[in-house]
């Protein structure tokens, strides 16, 4: 049976689901929830999320967000996981075992198949991509709300439909929302708009940036001496996530890596291809995960050690 069957008939079957998504939610995960979420509501099944407290405010552009909780004491049929390649990074991991059957619905090339029904496509650029199908599977017309939660899904994990993971069925499925509302500048805005504190740690950025390779890598770093008072507050992590942009937009850089340190002192390191380079590749080498063009992992090296690491192992396979 075709994995897309499975996940309709382990829907239709059950009635009380639970979703869940990974650590710090991105667009892709809150938008992908919540449009999900919608789905089984407007076929009479019960939902409830448990989704990490961290969700910024940005990407709460609906009213599906109100729903959100941080834990749950219930029982479901299922758990359905969306936009998450690992349960080591999933929020409420615990939940997995809530409800007899787990369904994954991912796009991570690196997804570890965590779940008994496990909806993966690395061919396309956003889990929203995954729901879209399902709404059409079960002949569900895509609301209003949902129209706005797979925008923040889609255009969030392409960049706004820059990357070279956007296909034309990418187009195809966003040309259907555009269909749906004519707002969706005025969210957009909502979703990109930054605090000066993205223009004040992109200042430490460029002062640390280091070119290797005649400029087919660029590295650089944040340390907690670079943190605003000295801690990297959620709000302005938030700042920071697609400012390694600016570097990998640099002609002629081929992987760009950004390494953030957390307050527990481990360095976050975030990779970029431009390229065939595959950087989930390097991110499996240090124990992460990702895409081929956008990968990660946690560490513990401190930045001289971790950037001679990764200048060595990346410069092995420009
Ligand atoms: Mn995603």
């Amino acid at each position: 049976m075709e994995t897309i069957t499975e996940v309709i008939r382990a829907i239709e079957q059950n009635s009380r689901f639970l979703l869940l998504t990974h650590k710090k939610p991105d667009g892709d995960a809150v938008g992908s929830v919540c449009a999900m979420g919608l789905l089984l509501r407007a076929i009479g099944k019960e939902v409830d999320y448990v989704i990490d407290g961290r969700v910024t405010e940005n990407l709460k552009i609906e009213k599906e967000a109100a729903r959100f909780r941080c834990e749950t004491n219930d029982i479901y049929d299922a758990v359905i996981v969306l936009d998450c390649g690992d349960d080591e990074i999933l929020y409420g991991r615990e939940y997995l075992s809530a409800g007899p059957v787990r369904i994954v619905i991912d796009h991570h090339a690196t997804n570890r198949q965590y779940g008994d029904i496990n909806l993966v496509d690395d061919a396309i650029a956003a889990t929203g991509e995954l729901v879209v199908d399902l709404y059409d599977a079960f002949q569900v017309p895509i609301s209003c709300e949902a129209a706005a939660w797979l925008y923040l899904s889609l255009a969030t994990d392409t960049g706004n439909f820059r990357y070279s993971n956007v296909t034309a069925q990418t187009h195809f499925k966003m040309a259907r929302i555009y269909e749906i509302r004519d707002d969706l500048a005025v969210i957009n805005r909502q979703i990109e708009a930054y605090d000066v504190s993205k223009l004040i740690y992109l200042g430490k950025i460029i002062e640390h940036m280091q070119s290797y390779f005649d400029g087919r890598l660029l590295m650089s770093y944040l340390t907690r001496a670079d943190y605003i008072d000295g801690v990297l507050d959620e709000n302005h992590e938030a700042q920071l996530q697609n400012i390694i942009d600016f570097m990998r937009g640099v002609e002629g850089v081929e992987v760009a890596v950004l390494l953030k340190m957390t307050a527990g002192g481990t360095l976050k390191a975030s990779l970029r291809s431009n390229t065939d380079f595959d950087v989930a590749v390097i991110a499996a080498e240090f124990g992460g995960g990702g895409h081929s063009k956008a990968a990660g992992f946690d560490v513990d090296l401190n930045v001289e050690e971790l950037m001679a690491m990764l200048e060595k192992s990346i410069g092995e396979q420009l």
